[in-house]
């Protein structure tokens, strides 16, 4: 084989702006449907029923960067694009000079805490790609218990930072790694490894498959690894994972 891959789309054509949504995704999914082509970007300044995977709420004051990308894929690992999103969503933050953390299988942190969060969600072969990043979210406007476990970039960037500035870094880094996502899947695993807040940690992961062990990283499908206590790696494709009881150890990530 001679010559370049192919190069990646531009997203963001066309770019939907909305004051509000219910969720961003919700728009896109119509998008997918009516047979609009890849790229097309749907950003909300809020969202009224902003979702999390699992039917879980997803938080959107404004100030945050809430905002769903129509893709099209063709090939390319389905358990990876999620990791791929994850990569581009923490080089995003990282833009604003932030160092973060990814914890599996997508949730992008700052100081150990969630800044940001990634639903992919199928509609036929298309995927939307719904992406949710706290920029200038203060912390009391998000309800109590999430915001324990949540930051904002403005709380840790240096200089300003605006979610119009975050949008426009993140679907740079989104078209750079959705088109290494189908050509070098091992950039993706490398890039994403090199963030992994849970390599080394114990870990109970909850779902489908329960899971109590040390985390070992990523597989080369996207799935976590999990030693288990007795030494037996197992392998877990969804799912939700914590700190086992008793450890602290991913403050300060
Ligand atoms: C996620 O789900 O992290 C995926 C979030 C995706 C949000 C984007 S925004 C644009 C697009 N439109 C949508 O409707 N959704 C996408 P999950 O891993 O299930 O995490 C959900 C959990 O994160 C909640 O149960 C809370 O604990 C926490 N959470 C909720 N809102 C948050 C926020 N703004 N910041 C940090 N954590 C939050």
């Amino acid at each position: 084989m001679t010559g370049a891959p192919p190069a990646s789309p531009r997203l963001g054509r066309p770019l939907v702006r909305l004051d509000e949504a219910t969720s961003t995704n919700d728009l896109a999914r119509r998008l997918a449907e009516a047979g609009v082509a890849e790229g097309a970007v749907v950003v909300a300044s809020r969202q009224t029923r902003g979702r999390g995977r699992l039917g879980r709420a997803w938080a959107s004051p404004p100030g945050g960067v809430w905002c769903s990308v129509l893709l099209r894929p063709a090939g390319g690992s389905p358990g990876l694009l999620s990791l791929a999103v994850g990569v581009a969503t923490a080089e995003a933050v990282e833009a604003a000079g932030v160092p973060a953390a990814l914890r599996w299988p997508n949730d992008v942190l700052v100081a150990g805490r969630k800044i940001a969060g990634v639903l992919l969600e199928a509609v036929g072969t298309a995927v939307v790609a719904g992406i949710g990043v706290n920029v200038c979210v203060p912390l009391e406007a998000l309800p109590a218990p999430v915001a324990a476990a949540a930051t904002s970039l403005h709380l840790h960037a240096r200089g300003a930072v605006a979610p119009e500035g975050v949008l426009e870094a993140l679907l740079k880094r989104l078209e750079h790694w959705y088109g290494r996502w189908a050509h070098d899947p091992d950039a993706v695993l490398a890039a994403w490894s090199s963030r992994d807040a849970l390599r080394g940690q114990p870990v109970r992961v909850t779902g489908a498959e329960p899971v109590v062990g040390t985390a070992e990283g990523i597989a080369p499908d996207g799935a976590l690894i999990v030693r288990e206590l007795h030494g037996r790696p197992r392998t877990v494709m969804a799912g939700d994972v914590s700190l086992a009881p008793g450890r602290r150890a991913l403050e300060g990530v």
